[in-house]
């Protein structure tokens, strides 16, 4: 049910501490990894999100027992070869991460599959993956020549390929990371810009080997995995709200605790600390998936210009920085992002049009915008587009804004963020 959600201005700082949910990426590789290697996996702080339940439902229908928990998620790993025929269709709701990651692995079985998922996902783009996957030898239909959901997937007896990626995508390299793992020989793949590596990290979690020299990733198929336990770490990319609520919202001090610090993912920090944000980091471990606190303080903050290898560390981030630069004094560009029109939205007129409806001067270009600060924010009625990171940076501009928000679809926020307004309002409570 689409719902319209009152946002009044509170009108006082942020303030305390709160864990943020389970990293979304990593939640999904380890149901994933789980389900294709050997004996149990135990996964704790699994993020409840909408997206992670598409993938256990995925992986339920492929056969594999999977326990939810209320202190973790056990997935019953029989491996590679225990992975069934779907009767069902499996759907993966609006989760891009499910439908290309799952796509590698079942190029590599040997049976038939059927993926669809909602309507955001009908519109993303899948060529990426099933024009390589088909080089590995596998058999993928669907709209468009099968650059479209519904995808039809007869997967087997694949061969290791030489590939360098034409756009820079964790997705798209773990789908074939996962496909090269069943192949026959070495699967090489070459990376225009680092992505966030948590596939890699994870393979040698689950006992697995992978190699990466310079841009070029190399994996040989033929492994066996074993299960393994899972810590995940808090999500930066849901951290990264309530980094830039603290550091907009004046009187403002917040403490984010155990954030997952993956060198490929804290982009934001970078640029926080660029524009003038009173940031630290206490780093609690650097081991696989380093983990630490983030703290922030309301500061004054000045326009920068973000683009090159720093955007994919920080792609999912975007539409909260923008908001962050429509309080910074001066001129903020935001180049090289032209990824953001294939998300869950186009998030480059997501952001421009509904910002722009609460007063933020916000112009869209080919590959970003630019944002000039800093504004005054009014209310009004703004949508989420259906997309949770468009819903959480307007809840999170309501804060700043003269009258109410009325936000419709807030609902989407449970993609990735159940208790996202829960969070909000113990912060406020302090
Ligand atoms: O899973 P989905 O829908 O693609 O989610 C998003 C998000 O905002 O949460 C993107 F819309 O995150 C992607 C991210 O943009 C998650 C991801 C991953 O886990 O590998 C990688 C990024 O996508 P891509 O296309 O750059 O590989």
């Amino acid at each position: 049910m689409v719902t319209m959600k009152k946002l009044s201005n509170p009108k006082c700082g942020l303030k305390g501490e709160i864990q943020v949910p389970g990293d979304k990426s990593i939640s999904h590789r380890s149901i994933m990894f789980g389900s294709v290697a050997e004996g149990k996996t135990v996964i704790h702080n699994f993020l409840m999100g909408e997206d992670c339940l598409s993938t256990i439902s995925c992986f339920r229908k492929l056969g594999v027992e999977i326990e939810i928990m209320e202190e973790a998620v056990i997935v019953h790993g029989k491996g590679w070869d225990h992975l069934e025929e779907p009767l069902e269709i499996l759907d993966a709701g609006n989760s891009g991460t499910t439908t290309r990651l799952i796509m590698g692995i079942l190029a590599g079985r040997p049976f038939h599959s059927v993926l669809i998922g909602d309507s955001s996902i009908a519109k993303r783009p899948m060529k990426r993956v099933t024009e390589p996957l088909k080089l590995f030898g596998t058999q993928i239909d669907g709209r468009s020549e099968a650059n479209f959901t519904p995808l039809s997937i007869r997967g087997g007896n694949l061969k290791g390929i030489h590939y360098a990626l034409p756009v820079a995508s964790a997705q798209v390299k773990s789908a074939l990371i996962l496909a090269g793992l069943q192949a026959e020989g070495v699967t090489e793949i070459v990376e225009p810009e680092q992505t966030r590596n948590h596939t890699e990290k994870m393979i040698i979690e689950f006992g697995g080997k992978i190699e990466k020299h310079g841009d070029t990733i190399k994996v040989e198929g033929g492994q066996i995995l074993k299960g393994t336990k899972i810590s995940v770490p808090g999500d930066i990319s849901s951290a990264a709200f309530f980094m830039v609520a603290a550091a907009i919202v004046p009187d403002s001090s917040v403490r984010l605790k155990n954030v997952g610090l993956n060198e490929t993912r804290i982009g934001i920090v970078e640029v926080m600390k660029k524009m003038g944000a009173s940031i630290e980091i206490e780093e609690h471990s650097k081991e696989g998936e380093p983990v630490g606190d983030i703290l922030v303080q309301y500061s004054d903050l000045s326009g920068i210009e973000i683009g090159g290898d720093l955007i994919p560390s920080l792609i999912d981030e975007i539409p909260i920085i923008a908001l962050l630069a429509t309080q910074a004094k001066g001129k903020t560009v935001i180049k090289d992002a032209e990824e953001l029109k294939v998300k869950e939205t186009n998030r480059i007129d997501a952001v421009v049009k509904e910002l722009g409806k609460l007063g933020a001067s916000i112009q869209g270009t080919d590959d970003g915008m630019i944002i000039e600060g800093k504004t005054s924010l009014h209310g009004g009625e703004v949508h989420s587009w259906g997309d949770h990171r468009i819903g959480m940076t307007l809840a999170v501009a309501s804060l700043l804004t003269d009258s109410d928000v009325l936000l419709e679809d807030a609902e989407a926020v449970k993609i990735s963020y159940p208790n996202f307004f829960e969070h909000i309002n113990q912060l406020l409570r302090k």
